[in-house]
């Protein structure tokens, strides 16, 4: 089915002058920045499912994509072809990884034992395009929200039989990602929420995902597999309420059940928005927490309140994220996986590229931002200089248990003075970003 990508050429890097729409002008993959490469502080990854599975449906009407491998029966060998084009445009696009859901890549399945043995075979050709290409896995993870039997949830299903068939697919699917030598395992809750509390146990469902993604971390350990693992947040959608709504959230749940070292979080902007949050509060919550993964980079639209999954293109908004993530140390087993769809009429595969070298010299010029802010930390120094209270004195005595409530009482009415109110200069402080996006 090759070919489809054959007028393309393989994508360079021509730098900011060039006129080539078909070049990267910023992402420079060997470009060093603070000890590392651009390729290896970013670690870009193309998603399977938007890219190469998606024909163009909505609520409304079918597919409107020209993709010619889509259509006919899904079966050993129209997967085998998906694969291959798959691997073309990832040999063409040069990202170093990729990530995809068991489904997203294997023939279709009617029973358990079809589902194991589909996988394996597309398993084995992926391994052996992976090794004509280069390209390598980020994460796998396994769709547990499309077919019917899981409309009511996965492991928090009502039904003790659907969670093992959802055992099932986490089993093969994370056993097919340490074969491939993926960096990270995903687990997006899909549909483990619910959409109307008169039908819904919360506490024994709540209990059965505790219990399930304990399970996942004990098989992990089992096989061997050194990758981490990470939770995907998300508030709703498709559920009314989903049990891992953000990084605060997820990270509750992940202390209940005795998995915060285990487990981490792979953000994805367009559902920190959802969640009434900014892409940059999630990232430092991460952080703060100890939990930062990885990042499914997209965007939402803001008139709207639904996961558009749009390619990125803010560069003030990416600047600060990749501010964040280079602050908590960068990625380390992460990277940059592109959760994102092109528009429906974006049908070409033309438009494909487009998206993708749009959103890579995005993320490029956002990390040149972030480094010049990390080599001349003016935000980091301000903050640094508004909590220094707290390294001495009282301050410190306070955080590290060692003072009472009734010392810090006495403490305020020796010194008898009420503490002098101090500027947040937050208008600075924007203008310092603004200043940086370039
Ligand atoms: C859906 C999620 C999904 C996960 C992988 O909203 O973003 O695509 O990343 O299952
Ligand atoms: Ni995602
Ligand atoms: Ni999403």
């Amino acid at each position: 089915m090759s070919g489809y990508f054959d007028h393309i050429d393989p994508i360079k890097f021509e730098g900011k002058d060039s006129d080539n729409d078909f070049a990267f002008k910023y992402y420079d993959k060997d470009k060093m920045l603070m000890g590392k490469t651009m390729a290896e502080h970013l670690r870009v990854a193309v998603c399977y499912w938007h890219n190469f599975c998606w024909d163009g449906f909505d609520v409304f009407g079918g597919g409107t994509f020209n993709r010619p491998w889509h259509g006919g029966s899904n079966d050993r060998t129209s997967a085998e072809a998906k694969t291959d084009v798959a691997f073309d445009f990832f040999a063409r696009l040069g990202n170093p990884f990729f990530t995809f859901h068991d489904v997203d890549a294997m023939a279709e399945a009617q029973t358990p034992r079809e589902h194991v043995d589909n996988l394996a075979h597309i398993v084995d050709y992926i391994e052996g395009k992976m090794g004509e290409t280069g390209t390598k896995l980020l994460w796998g993870t396994a769709n547990m929200f499309s077919h019917p039997r899981f409309m009511a949830g996965a492991s928090t299903n009502p039904n003790p039989n659907v969670a093992a068939f959802a055992a099932l697919q986490v089993k093969h699917a994370l056993e097919a990602t340490h074969r491939l030598g993926g960096a990270g395992y995903v687990l997006w809750g899909g549909r483990e929420g619910y959409d109307t509390i008169l039908n819904t146990k919360v506490g024994q469902e709540m209990e059965q995902l505790g219990r399930f993604v304990s399970m996942v971390v004990e098989h992990k350990h089992k096989i061997g597999f050194k990758g981490d693992i990470w939770i995907e947040p998300k508030p709703h959608e498709p559920t009314k309420h989903q049990y891992d709504r953000d990084v605060g959230t997820v990270y509750g749940f992940l202390k209940a059940y005795g998995l915060e070292n285990e487990v981490g979080v792979n953000i994805e902007p367009n559902h920190a928005t959802l969640a009434g949050h900014n892409f940059e509060h999630e990232v430092e919550m991460a952080n703060a927490l100890g939990i930062f993964g990885s990042i499914d980079f997209n965007r939402g639209d803001p008139q709207n309140g639904w996961d558009t999954d749009q390619f990125p293109n803010d560069l003030r908004e990416n600047t600060m994220a990749l501010y964040y993530i280079l602050k908590g140390g960068g990625f380390k087993n992460g990277g940059s996986n592109f959760d994102a769809k092109v528009r429906r009429q974006s049908r070409d595969a033309d438009d494909l590229f487009h998206a993708h070298i749009g959103a890579m010299d995005l993320l490029a010029r956002a990390l040149e931002n972030a480094v010049a802010m990390i080599e001349n930390d003016k935000l980091g120094a301000f903050r640094d200089q508004r909590y220094a209270g707290w390294e001495s004195g009282l301050g410190k005595k306070m955080l590290d248990g060692k003072a009472t409530l009734e010392e810090m009482s006495d403490y305020c009415l020796d010194k008898n003075e009420s503490p002098a109110p101090v500027s947040g200069r937050q208008e600075y402080l924007e203008n310092v970003v603004t200043q940086a996006v370039k």
